[in-house]
C-alpha cells in the first residue's frame, strides 16, 4: 500500500476518499479537513479566543492539537463528572496533554464544585446518566466560555457522531433537533457560539491522528454508555459504511446541503420565550434553570457508586 502523495509506504487507508497516506500526509490531511470545515461553515475568526471541550478522548485532543498547530489561540476545559476511575483516567490525559504543550487546562469537578456527580444525578434524578451529564456538560462549558471571554466554543463531535445523531433525529423526526443539527451554532445572548471542526474526520482517523502524534488519550468508553442508543445508531452506519464507503459523509453533508434549513423554523419557533434563570442567569424557559433543578436534586445526596448505576435505566 503505497501514500497517494508521496507513493511512500502508506500506514492508513482511507477508503471513502480512495486515498492512502504516509504518516506525514496523513497528519497533513486531518490538518487539511479541519482547516477546510472551519472555511466552508465560517467557525472561526482570525484572533479569536477559542476553549475546546476536552474530555480526554482522542477526538478532543486532536482536536485541541490542530488547533493549536493551526495557530489559534486555544485554552481547553475539562469536567470530572466522578465517574470512577473513567473520570480521573479522563481528566489526567487531558492534564497530561497541556502540560506537554505548555497550554492552559480550565478544570471544573461536578463533586468538589457543585457537590454532585453523573451516577448520583442519575439515580437522584431515575434517568439515564447522559441525561444529566449532557446537561452538565452543555451547561458548564457554556458558563465557563461566557465567564472568561472566549469568543468561541470548539467541541469534538466527529463525523461518526453527526451522522449516528443525525441518524437519530430522522428516525424520530425530531425536526428541532434536526434544525439544530449545525456544525456551527451562531451565538446568543446567554449561548456562546460553537463550533465543530471535526466534522469532515471520522473516529478512526482522529485516533489514528493521536498516535501519529504521539497523544496519549483514554482508549476506555465510558461505563455508563452502554444500552445508549447513539452506539447502536453508530454501529448501524458503520456496518453500512464498511459496504458502501462513504455513505456516513453523503448522508450528513447531504443534509446540511439539501435539508437542513427547511427546520429553521422549528428551532426559532422553541426559542421564544427565554428569561434569565433565577438562580444563575443562564437563558432559560421556565423560571429556573435544567442545570439549578438538577444541583439541587443530585447535590448534598450521599455519592452512589458507578457500579450501582445501569446505564440506560437509572439505579439499579
Ligand atoms: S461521558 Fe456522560 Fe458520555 Fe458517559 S455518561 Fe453518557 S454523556 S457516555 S460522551
Ligand atoms: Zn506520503
Ligand atoms: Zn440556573
Amino acid at each position: 500500500m503505497k501514500c497517494t502523495v508521496c507513493r511512500g509506504p502508506a500506514v492508513i487507508d482511507l477508503r471513502r476518499h480512495n486515498a492512502n497516506f504516509c504518516g506525514d500526509h496523513f497528519v497533513k490531511f486531518c490538518r487539511d479537513q479541519v482547516a477546510r470545515a472551519i472555511h466552508d461553515h465560517a467557525m472561526l475568526r482570525p484572533g479569536e479566543r477559542v476553549l475546546v471541550a476536552v474530555s480526554g478522548g482522542k477526538d478532543s485532543l486532536a482536536l485541541w492539537d490542530m488547533l493549536l498547530e493551526t495557530g489559534y489561540d486555544v485554552d481547553g476545559m475539562t469536567i470530572g463528572l466522578g465517574i470512577g476511575d473513567y473520570s480521573s483516567a479522563s481528566t489526567d490525559a487531558a492534564v497530561a496533554f497541556a502540560e506537554s504543550r505548555g497550554v492552559h487546562l480550565q478544570h471544573v469537578d461536578l463533586r468538589r464544585d457543585y457537590d454532585y456527580d453523573i451516577p448520583t444525578a442519575a439515580a437522584a434524578t431515575r434517568r439515564v446518566p447522559c441525561s444529566s451529564c449532557g446537561l452538565s456538560k452543555r451547561h458548564l462549558i457554556d458558563k465557563a466560555a461566557l465567564d472568561g471571554g472566549y469568543d468561541v466554543v470548539a467541541t469534538g463531535h466527529n463525523l461518526d457522531d453527526e451522522a449516528a445523531v443525525l441518524l437519530g433525529n430522522v428516525l424520530r423526526w425530531n425536526t428541532e433537533y434536526l434544525g439544530r443539527q449545525q456544525p456551527v451554532l451562531i451565538e446568543r445572548p446567554g449561548f456562546p457560539r460553537k463550533v465543530k471542526p471535526l466534522v469532515r474526520l471520522g473516529e478512526r482517523e482522529t485516533a489514528a491522528y493521536c498516535v501519529l502524534r504521539g497523544i496519549d488519550y483514554i482508549v476506555e468508553e465510558c461505563p455508563m454508555a452502554e444500552g445508549n442508543r447513539h452506539l447502536r445508531y453508530k454501529d448501524a452506519l458503520t456496518a453500512i459504511e464498511s459496504e458502501s464507503p462513504g455513505t456516513k459523509q453523503a448522508f450528513y453533508f447531504g443534509f446540511l446541503a439539501r435539508a437542513s434549513e427547511r427546520f429553521q423554523g422549528d428551532v426559532e419557533a422553541a426559542q421564544d420565550d427565554l428569561k434569565p434563570c433565577a438562580r444563575c442567569g443562564s437563558p432559560t424557559t421556565g423560571d429556573v434553570c435544567a442545570f439549578c433543578r438538577l444541583v439541587e436534586q443530585a447535590s448534598g445526596r450521599d455519592p452512589v457508586p458507578v457500579e450501582l448505576v445501569r446505564p440506560g435505566r437509572g439505579r439499579r
